[in-house]
């Protein structure tokens, strides 16, 4: 007699990429394409052009397949990326559930298209630890930012205020950030007595990916290794160096967590760039939304119109300037950005053509 056979669709409980947050919407996704469940891996990590993989047994290092190096930007794999694998390349990506995404270095701001080439830096994430530490670092701008690039892509952030023992009572930092992140969750930590672990630990349960973000030197590798239980990444100046290069061995930035989920470590993101046209400014900015429906025109641009709400609430003090100035910052980079997108291919041209006829006219007239 022959064993029945593994209906399709079930989730292997056994399947060591369980380990690494496989999950049945994934096995769901890939059991509608012609792909062996032998051949997938999750990315641990990227250095120039390999792929440092991992299928929950082993790891390895990679190398992409011709295909992927000639793709996109944004298709291009990154890490948390599940992908195909055939001995050592990388044949694929398989469809991410989400991604975080950045401008070309330096792009932040500029008004040149090197900004809207998109580029992916971290996959398949189910939480963003927006981290922020209680010193130099702490800038509730910045917050808002992380914060309506996180909320665009869809993906649940929490503020991690790192460092809270630098003060005797740090509250009023934490009532700050609470009060620009609107139902947020908002956490202390410190790695002097432990504080906001536990309550961290919540999002690493098996199965789920958390991506850090933050400056350099908020405390992102101090808090993986307060939430790991071991020094496993390198913090302060050791991590410059490795930075820097001085350093071959190769940089873990998806760590398997002792709470059985994986927690990525600083993928790379220095610029922030809005690519996507979601919603965050709207979840980001709730006050500002909110105050908006009582503004006289329902179009308010909230800069000088009569009858505008926002603006009142400015003079009342009720809403400072500073967040204001944020909010129309962003809303301009969005409306900068979904203007490009939607001005299409023969307009682009047109407006090219329109440039040099102008330029002939102008050198006509010189020689005139
Ligand atoms: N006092 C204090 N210092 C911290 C804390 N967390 C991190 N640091 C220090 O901040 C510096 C940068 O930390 P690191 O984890 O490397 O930052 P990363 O660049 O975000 O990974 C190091 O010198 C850490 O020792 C904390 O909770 N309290
Ligand atoms: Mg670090
Ligand atoms: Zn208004």
């Amino acid at each position: 007699m022959t064993k029945p056979e593994k209906p399709m669709n079930q989730l292997s409980h056994n399947d060591p990429k369980n380990r690494l947050g496989w999950t049945d919407t994934l096995e769901h996704r890939v059991t509608a394409l012609p792909i062996s469940p032998h051949t997938i891996a999750r990315v641990i990590s990227v250095q120039r052009g390999q792929f440092l993989v991992s299928d929950g047994v082993r790891e390895w290092l990679c190398t992409p397949a011709g295909r992927l190096k000639r793709a996109a930007n944004r298709d291009y794999p990154v890490t948390g990326d599940w992908v195909t694998i055939e001995a050592t390349i990388v044949t694929g990506v398989i469809p991410r559930t989400n991604f975080l995404s950045r401008g070309a270095a330096g792009s932040r701001g500029h008004r040149t298209d090197t900004a809207l080439r998109e580029q992916a830096i971290a996959a398949n994430i189910d939480t963003v630890f927006i981290v922020c530490g209680l010193d130099r670092d702490f800038n509730t701008r910045r917050l808002e930012r992380y914060l309506t690039l996180v909320h665009n892509q869809g993906i649940p952030p929490v503020v991690v205020l790192t460092k809270a023992d630098l003060h005797d009572d740090p509250t009023p930092f934490l009532e700050e950030a609470e009060a620009i992140a609107f139902g947020v969750p908002v956490v202390m930590t410190s790695i002097q007595d432990g504080r906001g672990k536990t309550e961290l630990e919540h999002w690493l349960e098996a199965g789920k990916t958390v991506a850090m973000i933050g400056s350099s030197g908020a405390g992102k590798s101090t808090l993986a290794n307060l939430l790991h239980g071991t020094d496993i990444q390198a913090t302060g100046a050791i991590s410059d160096s490795v930075g820097k290069g001085r350093h071959t061995t190769t940089v873990r930035e998806l760590l398997r967590m002792p709470q059985g989920g994986m927690l990525m470590d600083n993928p790379g993101i220095r610029e922030i760039a809005f690519h996507e046209e979601g919603d965050g400014l709207t979840s980001t900015f709730a006050d500002i939304q909110a105050l908006a429906e009582s503004c006289r025109f329902a179009d308010c641009s909230h800069e000088h119109e009569p009858g505008c709400a926002v603006l009142h609430a400015v003079q009342t003090g009720e809403l400072s300037q500073d967040r204001l100035d944020s909010y129309h910052k962003m809303a301009k980079e969005m409306e900068y950005i979904a203007s490009r997108r939607t001005k299409s291919a023969d307009r682009v041209e047109k407006e090219r053509w329109k440039n040099v006829a102008l330029h002939i006219k102008n050198l006509k007239k010189r020689n005139r």
